[in-house]
């Protein structure tokens, strides 16, 4: 059975605020860490639906080889909580996407999904070592990929977790993705705007956004709390925005 507890009303699953507090102690890892300005309507955004207090919260930070650092915690309706993370590289550097997601209802948690995706149709294979050598953990509910899933990198991690013994598996994991990926950056070598290099792993990030934006089950919970029109400028400005294109 699920073992997570919800807070009866305002608060956030436990897995979503451990995992969140995993993530911003990993930024201390980051070479160059800097805040990175949001539009002040989407730092905090508080609503209600159904009488039921929403909120999303967004932290944005850069850092080398990284462009742009987000994380959000949100609650937003039918009880539902949710973790949403990625790291957009610099197309310079060949460095991949993070992205972790959990989405946490009054049943517990229903998926919790990581990965260091590729922007170049593979991983750098620095990366892919460092990756098969993490631990792996025999989670009970692994679950499949959606359609436009093929972004994801071989060793992505989409499971739902039914223990505590298994949330806490799940942080470990992404903590080893993140450390990973800070190495990575920290040894990262920039390559010039114009070469195909780069122009290739933009591409792949663009790609990246493209995809995730086929994730018709983010957009649905967005209008439902909000509206179509505010769900659409949020996914486009804040979740998945285009990379800045190539000068
Ligand atoms: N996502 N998720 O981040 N999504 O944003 N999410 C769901 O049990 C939100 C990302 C991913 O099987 C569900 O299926 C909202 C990133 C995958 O069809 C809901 C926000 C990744 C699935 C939401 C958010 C990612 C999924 C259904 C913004 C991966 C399964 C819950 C705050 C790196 C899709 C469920 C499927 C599912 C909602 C993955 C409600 C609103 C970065 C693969």
């Amino acid at each position: 059975m699920a073992s997570a507890t919800i807070p009866a009303t305002g608060g956030v699953h436990p897995l979503v605020d451990t995992l969140a507090a995993a993530i911003r102690s990993s930024w201390q890892a980051l070479p160059e860490l800097e805040p990175l300005a949001i539009a002040d309507d989407l730092e905090a955004i508080s609503g209600s639906l159904d009488g039921e207090r929403l909120f999303i919260h967004n932290e944005l930070r850069r850092c080398r080889g990284l462009r742009k650092l987000h994380l959000e915690t949100a609650r937003l309706g039918a009880g539902l909580q949710i973790l949403h993370c990625v790291y957009f590289p610099d197309p310079r550097a060949d460095l991949p996407v993070f992205g972790a997601d959990i989405v946490a209802g009054p049943a517990g948690v229903s998926a919790a999904i990581a990965d260091l995706s590729p922007t170049r149709g593979a991983l750098p294979e620095g990366i892919a070592g460092a990756l098969a050598a993490l631990p792996v953990h025999p989670f009970s509910q692994p679950r499949e990929l959606p359609p436009w899933g093929t972004i994801f990198s071989p060793y992505v991690r989409f499971v739902r977790p039914v223990t505590a013994q298994e949330e806490g598996w799940f942080i470990e994991e992404v903590q080893g993705f993140l450390a990973v990926l800070s190495a990575a950056a920290q040894a990262a070598h920039f390559q010039s705007w114009d070469d195909p290099a780069t122009v290739a792993r933009y591409h792949g990030q663009l790609s990246y956004c493209q995809q995730q934006k086929r994730n018709d089950k983010t957009r649905r919970v967005l209008e439902k709390a909000f509206s179509p029109a505010w769900a659409d400028r949020y996914i486009e400005e804040l979740l998945f925005d285009d990379p800045p294109e190539l000068p």
